[in-house]
């Protein structure tokens, strides 16, 4: 159901039958927490974030559309999905669906009309997002984006955490001017600043945090990209959202139609995508 949340916001508590429970925030379609069923918390929202709208809230899962980045025509950094007010569709226990038909102003004038969904489910010990699009009808040409699903995960110690299953990958380097490399590392362990999209990334990646003894199962589809991300030291400091030590307690891996779109999506068509989270021990 939708409770005032103490920041003044509107959001959506779900919780399912095996334990686990989950809230999504109306502003942004924001997902900010998802317990599994043991309570144990595995997202990560800054103690410094702000919730006041337009701002995005920062840390949970941010809604990157219509971009990625700066990959496409919007101004704002990862697109406006994740400053704006989305509205209530339908809600059960584990389930909400909000949906976002932004103003004219909201598409900052210039990107075409279409229909934006989030949906977002607990089940036992998973939390599964789901992002629609769907280009109007009237549409005289095809809707093109690219997107993200920003997760920031919680994790115990980012020294004693890893990322499995993108060794061997092409990826562009944020941090160098997208240029390119390879991974030919086994797991990615995390010593520094990071920030990179891994270009047709498996749909089955892990997040091992050892110290947690805890797996982050991510199942995506339909996101071709993978893109982490850790600011460190001085990126941290640098964001006043974002506390200077909080590095060490988080790491993004993000679901992403990034490298690999834009999608361009014909009058009517609807794309989706989707990602699934399930823990277990280590
Ligand atoms: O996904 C990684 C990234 O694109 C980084 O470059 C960093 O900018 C991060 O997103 C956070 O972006 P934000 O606009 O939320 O500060």
């Amino acid at each position: 159901m939708v409770a005032d949340d103490a920041t003044g916001l509107k959001k959506v508590q779900l919780r399912s039958s095996a334990g686990s429970s989950a809230e999504v925030f109306l502003h942004g379609a924001h997902v900010t927490s998802w317990k599994d069923n043991s309570g144990q918390e595995q997202i990560f929202v800054s103690k410094q974030a702000v919730f006041k709208p337009p701002k995005a809230i920062r840390g949970g899962v941010p809604v990157c559309f219509p971009q990625f980045g700066d990959m496409g025509p919007v101004k704002a950094q990862h697109g406006f999905a994740r400053n704006s007010e989305f509205t209530l569709v339908n809600a059960t226990t584990d389930s909400v669906k909000l949906s976002l038909n932004p103003t004219k102003e909201q598409r900052q004038g210039n990107f075409p009309d279409h229909a934006l969904f989030v949906k977002v489910t607990v089940g036992d010990n998973t939390l599964t997002e789901e992002l629609e699009v769907i280009n109007s009808t009237e549409a005289e040409s095809p809707l093109k984006f690219t997107a993200a699903l920003h997760t920031y995960f919680r994790i115990s110690d980012i020294s004693q955490t890893h990322v499995q299953g993108l060794s061997g990958l092409q990826y562009l380097d944020n941090m160098q001017n997208r240029q390119e490399g390879t991974d030919e590392a086994q797991v990615i362990s995390i010593a520094g600043e990071i920030d990179r999209i891994y270009v047709k990334a498996p749909d089955h990646l892990k997040i091992v945090d050892k110290k947690g003894s805890k797996v982050i199962s991510i199942h995506k589809t339909n996101f071709p990209d993978a893109v982490v991300w850790n600011p460190w030291v001085e990126k941290a400091k640098g964001m006043a959202d974002f506390g200077d030590e909080e590095y060490k307690e988080m790491i993004c891996v993000e679901a992403a139609l990034a490298t690999s779109g834009p999608v361009e999506l014909a009058a009517g068509k609807s794309w989706v995508g989707t990602q699934l989270f399930k823990t277990s021990k280590l």
